[in-house]
């Protein structure tokens, strides 16, 4: 019978790829990392049995957890990803000309090591601006010294080394991590996992607490639980749909747009509208 790879993310209901071959299998002090070649998805990663990405759908969440935020600013020059380890998230940044410097905060080196090897074109990993650290980002926001312009928090879900992410503690802490204008944007999970409610409900009132502005918005996913995933975005001022936000999101369509695949100008002004059940959860 032919391999398939499975993610139940309700008991017995979840998802299901076709497998052709593991590529990789380890256990890291942290988490067990798997990457397998995929009928239909090409190579796919994951962490403790979730999807983290595949070679196919990856574009989706990584444009737009770096583009919306990033556009909000005229000039931004420095930036933290927390997680990110697979490089994607890094690469979509480092599109931005105004861009002087990457720092990447993976905790799990063995996330980078079998990216390189078996998701090779995800990262930009010979870019020189960008910064690997293999630190807990938790840790490392506390003692920002250097405020970043935009934080972008990637980490996998809210159970295992990812749970601190979505606590109060660690959202003020990137606060006080950015810069005067600064912007957050991060995963916050699917609408449709009733599981992660309680979380995401965390995060949007941690958010709504200490950001002057904090909103979420979507995107479709095929390979994440249900297909619909959501995104937060905060700033200490800037709102994501100011007419000068969207007037730089129209030239850097015309600057780099050609390369992207999900993430345009519409997309960005209609991401935040959200369903009332979506509404309900935060
Ligand atoms: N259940 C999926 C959660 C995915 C969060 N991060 C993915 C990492 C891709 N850079």
């Amino acid at each position: 019978m032919p391999l398939s790879y499975n993610e139940y993310y309700n008991e017995r209901t979840g998802l299901t790829v076709g497998v052709d071959r593991l590529l990789f299998s380890e256990q890291s002090e942290f988490q067990q990392v798997e990457v397998y070649e995929t009928d239909t998805w090409g190579n796919l990663m994951t962490i403790d049995g979730m999807v983290m990405l595949s070679e196919k759908d990856e574009f989706v969440y990584h444009e737009m957890l770096s583009h919306v935020g990033m556009f909000a600013l005229p000039d931004p020059q420095k930036v933290l990803v927390i997680g990110g380890g697979d490089g994607g998230t890094a690469r979509e940044v480092l599109r931005h000309d105004s861009v002087r410097r990457v720092d990447m905060v993976e905790i799990d080196e063995t996330v980078v090591r079998a990216s390189k090897e078996f998701l090779p074109e995800v990262g930009d990993w010979k870019n020189p601006k960008l910064n690997v650290l293999f630190e807990d980002g938790i840790k490392f926001v506390q003692n920002i010294e250097e405020p970043y312009d935009v934080i972008i928090i990637d980490g996998s879900d809210p159970v295992g080394p990812a749970e601190g992410l979505f606590k109060k503690d660690f959202i003020q802490a990137c606060y006080d991590g950015l810069a005067e204008n600064g912007i957050l944007t991060a995963q916050t999970e699917s609408p449709w996992v009733q599981g992660y409610h309680s979380s995401m409900n965390r995060v949007f009132t941690a958010l709504d607490a200490i950001y002057e502005v904090s909103k979420m918005y979507l995107a479709f996913i095929p390979l994440y639980p249900a297909g619909m995933w959501s995104f937060a975005y905060a700033s200490k001022g800037i709102e994501p749909k100011d007419g000068e936000v969207i007037e730089r999101v129209k030239s850097g369509m015309n600057r780099f747009g050609s390369h992207l695949r999900y993430y345009n100008e519409e997309i960005h002004s209609g991401c935040f509208a959200l369903p009332n059940f979506v509404k309900d959860i935060i």
